[in-house]
Formats: structure tokens, sequence, C-alpha cells
């Protein structure tokens, strides 16, 4: 993963993506904008344009869904589900056979360095197909004895929902994108999808492989394209049977409300403020790094970021001092090179966003203990920064900062499990939490007062295929992944014959 990149492969997509209009997938072609026009992507490093990418509009996403809509009613509604599963197993393999491209266009993208382009966007994008490859063939209607008079045969079926939208942000293009096309297509569903306009490229590339691996034309459709226009027309497009979106909590209500006219099926998967609890018996060489990377990595742009950390007195100074180290420690900078560890921030505005908590934690008597700074003045980077002495109603405390920011508290023997989960399910959010303690009976007597839909005891770690993705509050409406992930791209139909 420490490798270095290949000077040459990433000219080679420089000189690609700066040749002209990048174009999107709507059935097998590809296709700039009805309209013509454009948005551009930038390198978050350096701020500089690295393409112009089809702005879709309302014609654009019309055509898109009945693209996906001729595709369901027709030729896809045909292909076995073993067909189905071997389509993800060539994507998967073609995603590893392009694994540094795909990396670079990531880390070009997003900001994210080298080595975790690597390990997670190419390989959460390869877990997710393989996985949900498996499911095509095992989805499973049921039978049930009913009590109307006479004799009957109940049976309930499975069927794929439909045309499914789905609104990627911008944090994990890659993983996210397959993270949602594999279960619905394992289950039979078609696709539009739409990749942030901060970050398209990678998703686009992968319409290319999609169609390398045979998916058919139509089954999967990416429509490049500004939120407010081309997301807002997808999300209240009539030809849409679910949509499912990941990102801010203000998009999430957009959506609910865009779903009151075409009755799609919403998921949603939104922001956090997740806790981690360190106690004083937990074992601090696990505890400090998983809490330092819990927020730093990936710059704080990570829904489930540990971004308030609740740590037991006796405890604290040395938890602190250990965050303080790493957050000092870490490599910042450059993305291309294999040893930094954390990137800049997406965007100009995001910069704004991160930079504008932080000084409204300072005016509002948060002490800064480290960090709390842009770094130079080129691309979007800033320092890892850990806040005291917040108070429950400052903004830093309780609404998502999505920025490398933690907000560190300290408890004592008096906060027994239930004041600590009060304290932990404080904010509006209930995405995720971590619990850092040897003794087995407070960890799981938290973890079941916590509301939150993952919690990690002892250990840190991203987002399993296996394991359901999804919160409580306002983190959310239904689960991705999983079982619950792939019964999401079904309807039900209870069938009754009297015998
Ligand atoms: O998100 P948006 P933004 C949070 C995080 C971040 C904040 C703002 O706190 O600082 O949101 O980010 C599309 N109809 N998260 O403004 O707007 C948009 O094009 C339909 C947490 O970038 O939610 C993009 O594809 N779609 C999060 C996607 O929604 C619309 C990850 C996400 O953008 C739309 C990202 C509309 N009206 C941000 N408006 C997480 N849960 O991981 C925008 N979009």
């Amino acid at each position: 993963m420490n490798a270095p990149y290949n000077p040459g492969l990433l000219e080679q997509l420089k000189l690609r993506y700066g040749a002209g209009p990048v174009k999107m997938l709507i059935g097998a072609d590809w296709v700039e904008a009805a309209s013509g026009e454009t948005f551009e992507t930038r390198n978050p490093s350096t701020g500089e344009v690295i393409a112009h990418v089809a702005a879709a509009g309302d014609a654009d996403i019309d055509r898109a869904v009945a693209a996906a809509r001729a595709a369901f009613e027709g030729p896809w509604s045909k292909v076995k589900p073993a067909e189905r599963a071997n389509m993800l197993l060539r994507l998967a393999d073609l995603i590893e056979a392009n694994a540094e491209e795909l990396a670079l266009l990531e880390t070009l993208d997003v900001g994210r360095p080298i080595q975790f382009s690597r390990m997670l966007d190419v390989g959460g994008a390869v877990g997710q197909l393989r996985y949900n490859a498996g499911w095509a063939t095992k989805i499973y209607g049921e039978t049930a004895e009913i009590s109307a008079p006479g004799e009957w045969l109940s049976y309930v079926l499975r069927e794929p929902v439909g045309v499914c939208a789905q609104i990627v942000p911008w944090n994990f293009p890659l993983v996210m994108a397959v993270g949602k096309l594999a279960p619905a297509l394992a289950a039979g569903c078609t696709v539009v999808l739409k990749p942030a306009e901060q970050t398209p490229l990678s998703t686009l590339r992968l319409g290319e492989l999609a169609l390398e691996a045979g998916i058919p034309e139509g089954v999967l459709n990416i429509v490049s394209g500004l939120g407010r226009t081309a997301g807002a027309a997808l999300a209240a497009h009539p030809g849409i049977n679910k949509i499912s979106f990941t990102g801010s909590t203000q998009t999430g209500k957009a959506i609910i409300e865009a779903s009151k006219s075409n009755f799609a099926r919403v998921q949603l998967e939104l922001g956090g403020k997740s806790p981690t609890f360190i106690f004083a018996d937990a074992d601090l060489s696990r505890a400090i790094p998983a809490a330092a990377m819990g927020i730093f990595f990936n710059a704080g742009q990570v829904c489930a970021a540990g971004s308030r950390l609740f740590v037991h007195e006796k405890v604290a100074d040395a938890v602190l001092e250990g965050v303080v180290n790493m957050a000092k420690g870490m490599k910042v900078g450059q993305t291309l090179e294999a040893d930094t560890m954390i990137g800049p921030l997406v965007s100009a505005a995001q910069l704004d966003r991160v930079t504008g908590y932080i000084a409204s934690g300072r005016e509002e008597g948060a002490n800064i203990l480290v960090g709390g700074e842009r770094i130079g003045e080129e691309g979007y980077f800033v320092q890892p920064t850990v806040l005291l002495d917040t108070k429950v109603d400052m903004r830093v405390r309780k609404e998502e900062i999505f920025g490398p920011v933690l907000c560190a508290m300290r408890f004592g023997d008096d906060d027994d499990v239930d004041a600590l989960a009060g304290r932990g399910n404080e904010t509006e959010f209930g995405l995720s939490a971590s619990i850092f303690t040897q003794n087995i009976s407070t960890a799981h007597k938290l973890a079941r007062r916590l509301k939150a839909g993952t919690v990690r005891i002892n250990g840190s770690g991203g987002v399993d295929p296996a394991l359901p993705l999804g919160g409580f509050k306002a983190s959310g409406w239904g689960r991705e992944n999983g079982k619950a992930g792939i019964e999401a791209y079904t309807e039900l139909k209870a069938v009754s014959v009297s015998l």
C-alpha cells in the first residue's frame, strides 16, 4: 500500500480528463448534457481544475430514468440471479485489474492520501461487489398458512423494487457508489446513480468498467450533475421506485419532501456526531490511536467520525497527551506521497465550513488543545484539532463539523452507565459509537443504552458489507449492507391460491 505512485499513469489521467468535457452514461451511450452545460471538479490538494464534467439537467434525468425503466421491464427482468452474480463478480475483477488507476483518480478528486485510496476505496468496492454477488442467488420468499376458510396455498414473493435513484456524497465516492449499486443489481433492480459534483470521476470510470463486465445497457446509468438541479430532478422523478441517499441531514429532508410526490421508498444515511468512551481500565495502546484516527482519518470527513470523546478523569491526561502527539506527528500534506496520513478537505466550501466551526468554538469559549488553523494557502488543509471545555449547547459540540475537529470531555466515577449513555445520546444524531473498557458488563450495558446504528467495543474499523449500516434519529432511515441492505431493494407480494 505504501508503494510510490506511477507518474506516467498520473500524466495519462491528467491528459484524459483535461481533454474535454467528461461524459455521463445513459443507457449504452456516453453523452454530454442535453444543454451542453458542464461543471468543474477540482483537486483539493491544489485547488486546480481537473476536469469539466457534463452537468445533467431535467432532460438528461428523464432519459436516464427511461433507460433504467426499459431495462427493468425488459431484458434485465429475464437475467437469472446467477448471471447477475457473475456480472458483479466480473466488475469486482475489473476494479482489481484497474486498481491503481482508480486509486489515483480518487486521490486526485477527493484528496484522500494514496495509501488509503488503495486500501479502502478499491478494496472496499471489491468487497461490496463480492459480498452482494453472493446474495443474488439467495433471495428467498416465504410460505404461510392463512386462517381463511377452506384450503389455501399462500406464498410471499420478494420482487425487485424497480428503478432506483442513488445519490452519493463526496467523501467515499467509489466505495459508496458500489455499496449502493451492488445490492440493487443483485436484487434485480436497475439504477440511476448521481455522484457528488465535487467527485464524479471514479464513478464515471466505474460506469465504463460496468459495461465491460457485461452489465447490460440501461441497468446502470450514471448522471453527473449538481445537487440542486440534477439531484433534485432525480429525487422527485415520477419514474423512480426507490431512492437511496447518503449526505447531509438538510438534503435528506429535501429527499423526504420529494418522495411525497412519487412515493419512492426512501433510505437515508445522514450525518453523525458519534461518541467515543474511554474508561479508566481501557487498553490505552488501542484506545488512543482509535480515538485519534476516529476523528482525524480522512480529515474527519467520515459520517461515523468519532467527534466527541468522553474520557475517564483517571486516564484523561494520558489519553489527551496521546491524541495530541498523534495530531502533531501525523503527516498532513501532499496526497500522492505514500506516507501521508491526512489530506485536505474536499473543497473550498468545506474549508470555510470547518474553519467557521473552529472560530465559533473559540467565540463560545472552547479552548484549543492542539491545531485550530488552516495549513498554508494552497489547497484546503486544516490542522488536526482538539477542543476542550465545550458546552453541550455549543454548535461545535452538537452539530456535525465534518472536519478533523474533536471535542474532548472528562467524566468521573459518579457518571454511571445511564448518565454516560445520556451524554452519548445528547445530540440529534445516532449513527455510531465506540467504547473502550475491559469490563464486559459496562461495555454491553452502554452498547445497549446508546442510540446508535453501529457500536464498536475495544476496536476501530471501517464499514463491513456484512453489517447493517445506518442510524437512529436524524442520522437516517433504514439500513444499507447485510441482509437488511439487500432486502431493502425488494418489495413483498402476498399471493394466495384457493385450492
Ligand atoms: O452535502 P449534500 P454537502 C454532511 C457533512 C457536510 C455537509 C454538507 O456535514 O459538511 O453534509 O455537505 C446531492 N436533491 N455530509 O453540501 O448536499 C449532492 O449533489 C437531491 C455527511 O456536500 O447532502 C451530492 O451528490 N440531491 C455525509 C449529495 O446530495 C441533492 C456525506 C450530498 O450532498 C440535493 C456528505 C437535492 N436538493 C456530507 N442537494 C455522510 N453521511 O457521510 C444536494 N444533493
